[in-house]
């Protein structure tokens, strides 16, 4: 039995809107707004706890130094701090947003994960994204490999890889990208890959950079020792792209043995699902249970604005005390609650009986979701035995003891608005960059 595990990037003080995001219609929408990052932190904070009440084994990441003022030296920035900050906020705002940035918040993005019993050395194992198509993510991969090693240092069985090389033909956008379908014991899992870049037979290329290759999905199945009859690649439609689906939890996910995903969201037909049910059903004994939803029902605009395929659908776990616990619950972004389709969408699955959903929590995300990132996005979640999970740090676990302090420490420490010409105060950059043993 397997159980999956959440790890939450806890959005860090320098939360802000650069307008940084390739294809990413909320994050250039905003640009330069004025941000709110107690607010943020403190949105995040919230959807950890319901998650947790929900009985998921919840983790925290804590937020990595920023700024990263090498990254300003690296394109000519010379001379002290403050000449650097003030040369780039005149000259190269954007550089500055990334050295600034906020963006390890959103840990789908941190890695590709794949499950022991997918792997053939029974090896849990984790490929860091490199993050190439965004210069201000970029500096991600090392980050987190770190932050991996440290979360599973006394696990056995852990294969914890480099990202793949910084190479545009290798571009990796982690989890965000991967979908991973199984019974209800985890056991008899499928990993499907999503790559947007290949010819396709649509009219048009996508308005945007496909942020993930065909060619790194197939180097992280080879590396992840994946079986070649269980894994899928699947092609992002260049019309999804263009619509604003940087990702692809922006237009599918899945949860077990439930597939939910949108017709625009890749260019294969439906016979490749076809043949995935029939091997599906033969491996793992039950059917898989598929929702295709349609252009009429949720247009892919809607789809975007309301991020409703990056809700997170999770099975309540054992300490969650409801007398008649739900098969599956859908945590949505509230603004689906706004968006007619998609409460309609939602209304309907709900009252299905022919699937598992029976259940939804609406989150505030207002912050992260400016920027691009729903409450899918926040979390990595991680598939792990029994015994993995015995080893896990009780410190990183999210419980009232680490919401208290982590609460505390934000409404101390965090400024409740930013924008860029703040991050040309001294003392406010002084006191970032010697945060990490001070405010947490
Ligand atoms: O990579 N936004 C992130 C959002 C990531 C969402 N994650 C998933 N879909 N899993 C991105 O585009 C915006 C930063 C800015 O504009 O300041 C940003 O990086």
């Amino acid at each position: 039995m397997l159980t999956e595990i959440n790890i939450d990037g806890l959005v860090g003080p320098t939360h802000h809107f650069g307008g940084l995001g390739v294809g990413n219609l909320a994050s250039q929408e905003h640009a330069n707004c004025v941000s709110r990052p107690r607010a943020a932190a403190l949105e995040g904070m919230r959807k950890a706890a319901l998650l947790d009440g929900l009985g998921i084994p919840q983790f925290i990441w804590l937020p990595p130094m920023r700024p990263r003022l090498e990254l300003l030296r690296a394109v000519g920035f010379e001379g002290d701090r403050q000449s650097q900050i003030e040369a780039a906020f005149h000259t190269a705002p954007h550089l500055l947003s990334a050295a600034f940035s906020g963006a390890f918040m959103w840990a789908a993005n941190s890695a590709t994960v794949s499950a022991s019993c997918d792997t053939s050395d029974g090896h849990l194992h984790f490929t860091p994204a490199n993050l190439i198509s965004s210069w201000h993510r970029s500096v991600e991969a090392g980050e987190r490999r770190g932050d991996l090693q440290v979360l599973f240092a006394n696990c056995p069985k852990v294969s914890i890889h480099h990202a793949l090389p910084a190479l545009v033909a290798l571009r990796d956008e982690g989890a965000a990208n991967h979908m991973r379908v199984s019974d209800a014991t985890g056991r008899y899992g499928f990993d499907l890959f999503v790559y947007g870049d290949g010819p396709s037979s649509a009219a048009r290329p996508p308005d945007f950079f496909p942020r993930q290759s065909r060619a790194a999905c197939e180097a992280i199945a080879r590396r992840h020792q994946l079986a070649p009859e269980r894994t899928v690649f699947l092609q992002q439609h260049p019309a999804a792209i263009s619509a604003g689906v940087f990702h692809n939890d922006v237009i599918a996910t899945s949860h077990r043995n439930f597939l939910i995903y949108h017709q625009h969201a890749f260019v294969e037909d439906e016979a490749i699902f076809d043949l995935l049910d029939a091997r599906f059903q033969q491996a793992a004994g039950c059917p898989l249970l598929r929702v295709r939803v349609t252009q009429q029902e949720l247009p892919l605009h809607d789809a975007v604005r309301s991020y409703f395929f990056n809700s997170q659908i999770v099975t309540p776990g054992s300490s969650y005390r409801d007398r008649s616990p739900p098969r599956m619950v859908l945590v949505c972004p509230a603004q689906c609650q706004e968006i007619e389709s998609a409460l309609r969408l939602i209304q309907r699955l709900i009252a299905d009986p022919d699937n598992p959903l029976d259940a939804v929590h609406f989150v505030g995300l207002e912050q992260s979701m400016a920027n691009g990132g729903g409450p899918a996005c926040l979390r990595l979640r991680v598939p792990v035995t029994d015994e993995q999970l015995a080893c896990l740090p009780e410190r990183f676990r999210f419980g009232s003891r680490l919401r208290d302090q982590l609460t505390l420490s934000i409404e101390t420490n965090y400024r409740e608005t930013l924008e860029l010409k703040d991050f040309l105060d001294c003392e406010f950059v002084d006191a970032l960059l010697a945060s990490s043993s001070r405010w947490f």
